[in-house]
């Protein structure tokens, strides 16, 4: 577990994030030892989680590692990707997994912290949807988690402009639950997570989960599920997509052509 530690205290599983010299970018490894936390933390019966980084992080996470994505040709982010099975285990996990930010947040970890039950953050944080910048071809289970938790035109603001939303703005769009100083981020965190485990453990599991299956509850035709993955696969096909993820490695702006 050296990318990572996990740790317990009154119950309350604590999971940090630990590879900052590599802005704990969610490379397939980082994300199998989350994944492997989390299952350690479900076998001990412990009912609430706490993700967070390092004190002082200036990165929270720079979000899916981009030297693993896939140059052309594959789907970036298809069922079976690190990142999408971190996302699962999350949001699948049998009580609450409290995300603490200090720092930014870029991409696949925005998704991450989307998909945790509560963000409570400080100051420092800040938030980047980065897919445009990038090329990628955000998936419909991605987007959905933007859509069920911010108003869509601030959902689209932050898909299509890729900017930083800071801490103020996160809180006002709804993004954070609580923004709180430095200094009381990991015991305001710990007593929300305190007094959560009060209550019932089973109710919670149970509302827990009807939030994940409700929240998902969104019909799609197999055609347009279809159309869907052809227009995804034209974009992951295209020289703009390898552009973007050849620019990144190159340290350059990327040109996009429109194909
Ligand atoms: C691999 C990295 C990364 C990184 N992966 O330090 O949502 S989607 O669809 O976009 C999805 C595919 C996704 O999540 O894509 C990733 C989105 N992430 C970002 O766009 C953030 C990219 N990183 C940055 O903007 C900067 O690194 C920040 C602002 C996070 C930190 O800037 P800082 O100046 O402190 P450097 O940029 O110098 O980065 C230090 C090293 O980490 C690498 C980066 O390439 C550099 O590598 P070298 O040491 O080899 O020069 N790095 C940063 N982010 N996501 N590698």
């Amino acid at each position: 577990m050296s990318l990572i530690k996990i740790e317990t205290e009154k119950k309350i599983g604590i999971i940090t994030l630990n590879n900052a010299k590599k802005l704990n970018a969610l490379s397939a490894e980082l994300v199998r030892e989350i994944v492997a936390a989390l299952d350690t933390l479900k076998k001990e019966k412990i009912r609430i989680v706490i993700l967070r980084a390092e004190d002082n992080s200036k990165v929270w996470s720079a979000g899916h590692d981009v030297k693993e994505l896939p140059l052309k040709m594959r789907d970036p982010l298809s069922y079976y990707d690190s990142l999408e099975i971190l996302l699962r285990s999350v949001e699948e996990y049998p009580g609450p997994v409290i995300a603490m930010i200090h720092g930014s947040v870029w991409g696949g970890a925005c998704d991450l912290i989307m998909t945790c039950d509560m963000v409570i953050a400080d100051k420092t944080a800040k938030f980047a949807m980065t897919p445009a910048k990038l090329g990628v071809p955000y998936n419909s289970t991605g987007i959905l988690h933007f859509i069920n938790r911010l108003p869509i035109n601030i959902a689209k603001e932050m898909f299509f402009t890729a900017e930083l939303m800071d801490a103020d703005r996160a809180l006002k769009v709804g993004i954070i639950n609580h923004l709180v100083e430095e200094s009381e981020l990991f015991s305001f965190t710990m007593q929300m997570a305190t007094t959560i485990g009060t209550r019932s453990h089973l109710s919670i599991e149970v509302i827990k989960e009807q939030f994940r299956v409700l929240s998902k509850a969104y019909a799609i035709t197999p055609s347009a599920f279809e159309r869907v993955q052809g227009l995804r696969r034209k974009v992951y096909d295209s020289h703009d997509y390898e552009e973007a993820i050849t620019a990144f490695l190159e340290k350059r702006p990327a040109e996009f052509k429109g194909e």
